[in-house]
């Protein structure tokens, strides 16, 4: 019986510690194989022989039941510390968030029209035909409303293809005079390497008494505007046409990557169209009932700021969520 101490008392594992408890518990067991053997021991020796072997049962048990919760508090402890999940601990990698290139860049421009005391003014992206089109200038048929072809709805509801038709709003439920821009989404029907269906635009506008307000006050708050955004260029305006401003002008900067040299970008001209602007339309006055005033306005596509600021190749990947493009300007 003596080794049998021993065994219990050596065993290391759970499993371990079942053999021997079928080993020597069992119905074939040690211990059954013992009391079987009551039946040759003379009748006198009987009582002893059973004291004995129950009193070793009863140790025997008592050590086995011991050793068992041992074993088990140790295998549980084990196995959770195999499965335990350090909850302070994180990830050296956890992505700092930022703002998209697009929306910083908008910021930037809401920031200096903000510190000029433009008020900024936000509209409907469904609008109809007569603030999108018609007020501007741009009546039913006109060729220059193919330009801006976009998506219709029933009804002549459309996507706006500029946030002009905020202007128009604020200018029909205001009086003169009006300092304002008009950040935002705006679409039309194009898709190329410097054109998404989808673009923001900033749109600015400020309207003043008759003659109160030059071509000289829009050629200096522009020339201002584009040293700020891009620093130290030269800036230059172009003669051009919009339905919705007489005269107008479309403005270039010296070109950010050659610095006026001539590159690929510039196409060799040294220069970057960035701007369109003029002085509106008095068409436009009309259509909103405003009469003794004058006016400057100018739009300008925030994608395109963006990619000559970061110097972004092709326009669509502002548009694809690459994290691996978005990680470059955190
Ligand atoms: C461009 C050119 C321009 C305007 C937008 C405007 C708005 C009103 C009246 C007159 Cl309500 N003009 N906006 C004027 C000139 C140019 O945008 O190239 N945009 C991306």
């Amino acid at each position: 019986m003596k080794e049998w101490y021993d065994k219990i008392n050596e065993t290391d594992s759970v499993d371990a510690l079942e053999e021997i408890r079928i080993a020597l518990f069992g119905k074939k067991g040690v211990l059954a194989a013992q009391f079987a053997k009551m039946k040759d021991v003379p009748n006198e020796q009987k009582g002893a022989f059973a004291k004995e072997l129950n009193a070793h049962k009863q140790n025997l048990m008592n050590e086995f039941s011991a050793k068992k919760i041992v074993l088990q508090t140790q295998a549980l402890q084990e196995a959770m510390k195999a499965e335990a999940i350090d909850v302070s601990m994180f990830s050296t990698k956890s992505a700092v968030g930022a703002l998209h290139p697009v929306m910083e860049t908008m910021d930037r421009i809401v920031e200096y029209f903000s510190s000029m005391n433009f008020s900024v003014k936000t509209g409907n992206i469904v609008e109809d035909d007569f603030h999108n089109f018609e007020a501007l200038n741009l009546p039913k048929y006109h060729p220059a409303r193919d330009m801006q072809d976009t998506f219709y709805f029933k009804d002549e509801m459309l996507l706006r293809t500029h946030t002009s038709p905020v202007q128009i709003r604020t200018m029909l439920e205001n009086k003169p005079p009006i300092r304002m821009i008009a950040p935002g989404a705006v679409f039309r029907r194009d898709y190329d390497l410097t054109h998404t269906p989808m673009f923001h635009q900033v749109e600015g506008l400020l309207v003043d008494k008759e003659g109160a307000v030059s071509f000289a006050n829009l050629k200096f708050i522009l020339e201002d505007f584009l040293k700020y955004m891009f620093g130290d260029v030269d800036v230059r305006f172009r003669p051009s046409f919009f339905p919705f401003t007489e005269p107008s002008a479309e403005v270039d900067i010296s070109c950010v990557f050659c610095k006026g040299e001539g590159c690929r970008v510039c196409s060799h001209t040294g220069w970057l169209e960035v701007l369109g602007c003029g002085i509106v339309d008095s068409n436009v006055f009309e259509a909103v009932e405003y009469k003794d005033v004058s006016g400057y306005a100018f739009g300008l596509g925030v994608e395109r700021f963006a990619m000559l600021i970061h110097q972004i190749g092709d326009l669509r990947s502002l548009f694809e969520g690459d994290i691996k493009l978005l990680e470059q300007f955190q």
